[in-house]
């Protein structure tokens, strides 16, 4: 929206009018029948936020090291901001219930 100038872009969406580089990134591993997948994608798209989906469907390699990666754990979604690993969607829900969510990404 090149039209919209910066001052209106922070009021309509505070984290996206940070610069990209200072922004994090939002990664998440799914699969494509996990509803706790669709719910954790679901408030992130509500919340107007990009984010990049790794599908493990069908991937046992991929799940493998995931799982390797934290250490044990098998279920999806998980999810990363930025280097941090913040968990589930349960996680993620928490974080957004006490408001730490916006602080992980803008911070
Ligand atoms: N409390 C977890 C539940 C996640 C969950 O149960 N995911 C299922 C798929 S919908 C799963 O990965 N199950 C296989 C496993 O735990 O290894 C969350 O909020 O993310």
């Amino acid at each position: 929206m090149a039209f919209v100038s910066d001052t209106l872009l922070i009021v309509i969406h505070p984290l996206k009018s940070k610069p990209l580089d200072i922004m994090k990134k939002i990664e998440i591993y799914t699969t494509n029948t996990c509803p706790f997948c669709f719910a954790a994608k679901d408030l992130l798209a509500k919340k107007d936020l990009d984010f990049t989906e790794v599908d493990l469907s069908g991937d046992a390699a991929g799940r493998a090291a995931l799982k390797e990666r934290l250490n044990g754990l098998t279920s999806v979604p998980q999810i990363f901001i930025g280097d941090t690993h913040i968990g589930g969607c349960d996680d993620l829900y928490a974080l957004e219930k006490s408001g730490e969510l916006n602080t992980l990404l803008g911070e």
